[in-house]
């Protein structure tokens, strides 16, 4: 390897390191406050039942929610009441993301297994 190209790889691990510790940081941030503006919705599989983890999510006007799919089923994010929205059916490992803009409590369930159901209630304020 000539000295110029050693030069540009060292310079590209750099990079991978410092987006790795920013990718670091914000996963701590989005543990520590669900009431930031991004929060993560895990699916997974208990004694024998899918659900969404936590069933219960109370988040700020703004907030971008991605449901994680870590069950070996597809599900669905549809909503109930009054909330139309559906999301495509999201396989093992995939994801699915929303903006909630709007304060209002969101009923939702898998359209896949209807007895998987959870509730996100959206406040006002940034
Ligand atoms: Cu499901």
């Amino acid at each position: 390897m000539n000295a110029g190209i050693y030069r540009a790889a060292a310079a590209l691990a750099l990079l991978f390191t410092g987006a790795a510790q920013l990718q670091g940081t914000a996963e701590r941030v989005q543990a520590s406050a669900s009431a930031g503006h991004a929060v993560t919705i895990h699916i997974k599989e208990v004694n024998d039942k899918y659900g969404f983890h936590p069933t219960k999510l109370s988040v700020k006007a703004g907030t971008k929610v991605t449901w994680v799919n870590n069950s070996d089923a597809p599900h669905t994010v549809t909503g109930m009441g009054g909330w139309k929205y559906s999301s495509k059916t999201f396989s093992e490992d995939q994801k699915v993301s929303k903006v909630f803009k709007k304060a209002g409590t969101y009923h939702y369930l898998c359209s896949i297994h209807p007895y998987m159901k959870a509730t996100i209630v959206v406040k006002k304020g940034q």
